[in-house]
């Protein structure tokens, strides 16, 4: 019992002491919290003082008005009140890990940097995760773009490559990113949509802006319902420069690849999870870091010289352009684990403060004009987030290396510098901190010529020959996909002529394309091209920038979902269990109730989930091993009908056995190939580490 509900007797207990207090909160049947002599420590204020009773206010008397002097009080509902600081403007909503980078190969003939020249080196690192236009509450599963931002910790200083999941970005500006971003968030005058695209603003902004069409390509593709944030991509998206021992500088991209595999879900899919979890990555992370199984990724570069680059047939510095794998291979140098869940979200998922602008030596901006914006952007904004210019020494911001310098003071200072210099140089303090003759961070010696103006650069004006080359580069599955994705948004839109101007732009990037969404959102006739700024190009497919292709072949890190009732068949559900464990998944048991189901020959199994809460939505593949009785009981429950149905028009394998297939028929399932009975665990498990996309085209009308 925490609380003191008892009136500790009439003008006699408050005259108590503090001891006297706790006995005879005591007496009245209250947790002591072992207070004197115990093993917790006691409860105090921020002052030290020892606090007696945590539960009551001071009052004048017991039915009396409370009192100001009740310092206890005051001071926790005062901190209490200012616990909330203000969210960030977008990627508000994220989850974040910490972990280390190891380097494999070393980019010595490249870059001076430490941290990419030793190898076998561990850099501590912390990883967010974010969704970027929902506020800090809202679901895990929008379509939108994930953050991928990691803040190493080198010997050398801090190294935040602040990244997303996809490869390019909206705009080539960043003087337009506050435009982009007030139109995709929640319009002003009636608070919504909330972390959802597909809404007149954010569209009418599109549509005035061709050079976001190859973006609109990456997240109208499955890329930005991903499955898990352990089966995504990270891309730095910009240049940066490695610079050598000599000075001499090679561009680099950076690429975070998921050991895991990349694995997206289906739109009903993710709209049905962010009902039944919204926080399912967040959750999904904890629980496969905390059972001990980390995520991992590759980091790989691009290398190139400015040489290459002239001859590239798009510019490079232009955010919303990607260089092909095909024209710039990978090469991995090294990898990221993330093992370690932090001990308090708000300290350091919260209070973490990412800014590309942090670079150690040996690595440098390019002069991407998006690049150059951000520089400024994030190191500002963390001052109305975090209240301080000292915000760095937040024990997650703050280097592992050594780090000094003369500035001073400021809100929340928490350092105590000794002496009477602040300022550099001096010849009064011998120790102090000073400029380092050598081995400091230099920028790249690049000549820069030409009028100041604000103009952009010709080579800029392509808008729509890598958003061709990314569309036709995709399965028939991922265009149609993608399609589809294109007509459920534009057929939000109250505005006719935004969803025409869209039509338009596809057309110039693919005239099937155009038509597919006109046909879906019956559009007729096809609205006029908008005239390209630039000729538009036929690059060559590139078929890294699919997902099905990448998927893994394995169930490692994914779940399947056992469902029962009273009376299935103990022994098919182990074998099941068992398979699906030896091939990597975690298996969770369903039922309809939760504490314990009793199986065919009287024993007992233990229930992970209860079917109401646990929908297969939860699961990558299912099984339904049910007694005839059981079946015939779960046909009048929709949970359970939604259960299989759901299972099989997202693609998924099921194993069912006879008492199952009841079921089967109830929910509408005309058995193919992905449906195999128990016995055949094999055939199952191979059938679970794929989707089944020949299915899609039986059970959902795509564009
Ligand atoms: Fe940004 C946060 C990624 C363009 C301004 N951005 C933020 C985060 C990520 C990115 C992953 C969240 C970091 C975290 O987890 O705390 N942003 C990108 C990428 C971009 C990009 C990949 C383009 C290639 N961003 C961009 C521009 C500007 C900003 C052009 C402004 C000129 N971004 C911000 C910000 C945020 C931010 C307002 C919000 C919270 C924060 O910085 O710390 O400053």
């Amino acid at each position: 019992m925490g609380e003191k509900s008892k009136p500790r007797g009439h003008g006699t207990s408050r005259r108590k002491n503090a001891t006297t207090q706790r006995d005879a909160h005591v007496a009245a049947g209250g947790d002591l919290h072992q207070v004197a002599g115990g093993k917790r420590p006691a409860l105090t204020t921020n002052q030290g003082t020892t606090i007696s009773d945590n539960q009551n206010s001071l009052r004048a008397n017991t039915k009396g008005p409370t009192l100001l002097e009740d310092f206890v009080l005051r001071e926790k509902i005062m901190h209490f009140d200012h616990e909330r600081i203000p969210e960030r403007i977008v990627h508000a909503r994220g989850t974040g890990v910490h972990g280390f980078f190891e380097l494999t190969t070393s980019l010595e003939r490249y870059t001076t940097a430490k941290i990419l020249t030793e190898v076998g080196e561990k850099t501590p690192l912390f990883a967010r995760f974010s969704t970027v236009a929902g506020g800090a509450g809202s679901v895990d599963t929008p379509r939108d773009v994930r953050g991928f931002a990691v803040k190493f910790y080198t010997k050398e200083g801090n190294w935040d490559l602040v990244g997303n999941n996809v490869p390019v970005f909206f705009i080539q500006d960043a003087i337009k990113f506050p435009d982009l971003v007030h139109a995709v968030k929640m319009e002003p005058d009636r608070g919504f949509p909330q972390s959802a695209s597909a809404h007149d603003t954010f569209w009418d902004y599109i549509s005035l802006t061709p050079e976001s069409m190859h973006m609109v390509m990456w997240i109208m593709s499955d890329r930005t319902i991903p499955r898990s944030l352990r089966m995504i991509e990270g891309f730095g998206v910009h240049s940066f420069r490695l610079i050598d021992r000599k000075g001499a500088s090679t561009f680099v991209k950076f690429h975070w690849r998921p050991k895991l595999g990349l694995q997206s879900t289906l739109w009903d899919e993710a709209v049905k999870i962010a009902g039944a979890d919204p926080d399912f990555h967040r959750r999904d992370m904890f629980e496969a870091v905390t059972a001990g199984n980390p995520p991992e990724w590759e980091l790989a570069v691009q290398l190139f010289t400015q040489e290459q680059a002239d001859e590239f047939p798009f510019d490079h510095l232009d955010a919303t352009k990607l260089i092909p794998e095909e024209l710039v291979p990978l090469q991995v140098i090294g990898r990221m684990v993330l093992d370690r869940w932090p001990n308090n979200f708000f300290a350091e998922t919260e209070q973490v403060a990412f800014c590309p602008a942090n670079i150690v030596p040996g690595i440098d901006f390019s002069n991407d004009p998006l690049l150059q914006g951000r520089l400024f952007s994030y190191l500002d904004t963390q001052l109305s987030r975090l209240g301080s210019a000292n915000f760095h020494q937040i024990p997650i911001n703050a280097p592992k290396c050594p780090f000094a310098n003369q500035q001073r003071d400021g809100h929340m200072q928490m350092t105590q510098p000794v002496g009477r210099v602040a300022y550099e140089p001096n010849s009064l303090s011998p120790d102090s901190p000073r400029e380092a003759a050598s081995g400091g961070f230099a920028s790249a010696a690049i000549p820069e010529t030409g009028d100041k103006s604000r103009i952009r650069a010709e080579s800029f004006a392509d808008h729509y020959s890598q958003a061709r080359q990314f569309y036709l580069s995709q399965t028939p599955y991922e265009q149609a996909h993608l399609a589809s994705a294109l007509v459920f948004e534009l057929s939000k839109l109250e505005h006719l002529h935004i969803r025409e101007a869209m039509v338009g732009h596809l057309r110039n990037i693919d005239e099937d394309l155009a038509a597919r969404v006109a046909a879906g959102l019956a559009l007729t006739p096809l609205p006029t091209a908008p005239a390209p700024a630039a000729p538009v190009q036929k690059f060559d497919p590139s078929p890294a920038l699919q997902i099905i292709g990448k998927m893994k072949d394995t169930l490692a890190g994914r779940a399947v979902g056992i469902l029962i009732a009273d009376g299935s068949d103990g022994k098919a559900i182990e074998k099941i269990r068992k398979a699906a464990k030896a091939a990597g998944a975690t298996v969770k048991v369903v039922a309809p109730k939760v504490g314990r189901v009793e199986l065919a020959g009287g024993s007992v199994a233990a229930v992970d989930g209860q079917l109401a809460g646990t929908p297969s939505v939860m699961f990558d593949a299912v099984a339904i091993v049910l007694s005839d009785a059981g079946a015939k009981t779960l046909s009048k429950e929709s949970a359970a009908i939604a259960f299989v149905a759901d299972a099989f028009v997202h693609l998924k394998a099921i194993a069912v056995d006879a008492g199952g297939q009841v079921l089967l028929r109830k929910a509408g399932v005309k058995p193919d190939a992905g449906v195999v009975d128990c016995a055949d665990v094999k055939g199952f498990i191979t059938a679970a580490k794929t989707r089944q996309w020949e299915r899609e085209k039986s059970v959902r009308m795509l564009a």
